[in-house]
């Protein structure tokens, strides 16, 4: 059939709606036409040049069919029933499949190795009133995702739109429970949080309470003190839990007291306006669960003999230490610890009158050590931790 097919015919058929059957009948004919020459009618041939494939081929083709149909201009209605969409541009890092340039063809997306498509569900464009309808692009795909310290990942693909959902080990939490999430974007995993250790059991201070329950960090605890106490230091009440452990918290002391407070290397160094014999001194900085201030080495000393000083009013005051029974063996009071570091003034220890057990710092000696009775009346510092 058709081993003669004319312009005339090809025509014909392009008029028709079934141009899929055309196609089939005239494929191996048609002058030695290619398949898809077939689809453009003769007043189209030109589009031949332009088309992909052996440029040579199609050359002659467009020819023989000038030649052929040159004087055979189509119908108006054959213009209108045969709507065409121009050559497709190629896409960047990928190749795009598919020969038709008719209505309602199709062309889809293959990406290049390393590449893969921006939307997986727009890859495959189609004819639609002569426009190509818009599809997607090749992206760059997405590196190894490197591994989450305390925590693992969970996902497959290294494609763009690919997901890791992190879930950190038992005993650590995600430091932002929102971004547990990476996407592949543009070839690069969106930020992703970190798997932090949690934290211990909270311990309260005395004289207090804290409201909270969870030990992930972020967590916080805020201290309220009991009736007839206050904060130390205001500004320290919240302790917040981050690389499994907690900030520091302050303490709650009397209403009562009266006093200027200094922080130095996790205490806080409360220097009251009470003086008192050294018995009732411990025991004042027991109600604020702190302790007499201990002086333990020479960085200490030198930040009491510095701070001090600001301390108008300040005498004199109490250390937390008490002579043991071996003479001039000293042993801090709150946790019994030996001492090692002493900063005796001039002359002192001397044990004068005999019973000199406890030890004070004094003013007059540039806050040097003396040991003192235990009776006599000397300013109260106390230390609480911080
Ligand atoms: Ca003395």
């Amino acid at each position: 059939m058709r081993k003669d097919l004319s312009c005339h015919v090809v025509l014909k058929f392009l008029r028709t709606t079934d141009v899929t059957t055309c196609m089939r009948d005239c494929t191996d004919n048609c002058h030695g036409l290619l398949f898809n020459e077939l689809e453009r009618n003769c007043t189209l041939c030109a589009s031949v040049k332009i088309e992909t494939g052996n440029p040579d081929k199609k050359a002659t083709a467009f020819e023989k069919v000038k030649k052929k149909c040159g004087d055979q201009t189509p119908s108006d209605s054959t213009k209108t029933s045969q709507k065409l969409c121009p050559p497709f541009e190629n896409k960047k890092n990928g190749k795009v499949v598919g020969e038709s340039l008719l209505e309602g063809a199709t062309k889809n997306l293959t990406c290049h190795p390393g590449y893969s498509p921006r939307d997986r569900n727009n890859v495959m464009s189609q004819c639609k009133n002569s426009q190509w309808t818009k599809i997607t692009e090749c992206a760059i795909v997405c590196p190894t995702f490197e591994n989450i310290n305390n925590g693992k990942v969970e996902g497959d693909t290294l494609f763009e739109g690919a997901t890791r959902n992190l879930t950190c080990n038992p005993g650590f939490s995600p430091r932002d429970s929102n971004a547990v999430l990476s996407l592949c974007q543009n070839g690069q995993w969106t930020k992703i949080t970190e798997c932090i250790k949690d934290c211990p059991q909270f311990i309260t201070p005395k004289y207090a309470a804290v409201e909270g329950e969870s030990i992930y960090v972020g967590s916080t605890r805020t201290l309220k003190c009991d009736n007839n106490y206050k904060p130390v230091n205001e500004s320290k009440i919240t302790s917040v839990c981050d690389n499994g452990m907690w900030s520091s918290i302050t303490r709650c002391v009397p209403d009562k007291w009266e006093y200027r407070a200094f922080e130095f290397n996790q205490s806080i160094y409360v220097f009251t306006n009470q003086s008192d014999t050294f018995a009732k001194a411990v025991a004042f900085c027991k109600e604020g669960d702190g302790h007499v201030v201990t002086i333990d080495d020479e960085t200490e000393q030198h930040w009491v003999k510095t701070t001090a000083p600001i301390v108008n009013a300040l005498d004199d005051f109490w250390l937390g230490i008490t002579e043991t029974e071996v003479p001039n063996k000293f042993t801090r009071i709150h946790d019994e610890a030996n001492l090692s570091y002493y900063n005796w003034a001039s002359g002192q220890p001397n044990n004068a009158g005999g019973d000199q057990r406890c030890v004070d710092v004094l003013r007059g000696s540039q806050w040097a050590w003396n040991d003192a009775f235990c009776t006599d009346i000397r300013f109260i510092v106390c230390e609480v931790p911080n």
